[in-house]
């Protein structure tokens, strides 16, 4: 299991506190879609996602990005737990979505980019650590249920 210490928990939840779920996590999905375009298949109805642009302002992206950021957020809620965070998302995935676990890491990434370009200078090595180690802990607890 994976050890936080109180500094680590300190940095990402006074951060967390200042972050715009809803504007990052659309962004974080459209990135997602852009970067690596073989995830859209997974979104079905989505209306126009033809280009960058249309992507980034797309409601539907905006939306279902926000509720995947939720989800970070609930992890960083319970972080000494994030295994019962996601067990239930972890079959999903694996079941009903078929999502091959490695797009969970290039989902990952991503945030830290985008985390960086809000914050800037606040967005220190330090907290920028603590936050890799956090989405690489996500990554591995939702590919939990695949193994
Ligand atoms: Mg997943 C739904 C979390 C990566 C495809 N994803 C969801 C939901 C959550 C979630 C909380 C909602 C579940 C529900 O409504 O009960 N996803 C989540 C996290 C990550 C991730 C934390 C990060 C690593 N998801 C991910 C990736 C893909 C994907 C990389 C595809 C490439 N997710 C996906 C799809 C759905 C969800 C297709 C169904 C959404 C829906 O039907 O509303």
């Amino acid at each position: 299991m994976v050890h936080w210490t109180g500094d680590e928990k300190k940095l990402i939840t006074s951060l967390w506190a200042k972050v715009n779920v809803a504007e990052i996590g659309g962004e974080c999905l459209a990135y997602l879609l852009i970067v690596y375009p073989w995830t859209q298949r997974f979104i079905g109805h989505f209306g126009n996602i033809s280009s960058a642009d249309s992507i980034l302002t797309n409601a539907k992206v905006k939306e279902r990005g926000k509720k995947v950021l939720t989800s970070f957020g609930d992890a960083i809620k319970n972080l000494d737990n994030t295994k019962e965070t996601f067990a239930k998302p972890s079959v999903l995935h694996r079941e009903k979505l078929r999502v091959d676990p490695e797009n969970f890491r290039l989902l990952g990434d991503i945030p830290i980019t985008r985390l960086a370009a809000h914050f800037g200078k606040e967005f220190t090595p330090g907290v920028q650590a603590a936050y890799h180690k956090l989405l690489i802990v996500v990554s591995h607890t939702l590919g939990r249920q695949y193994h």
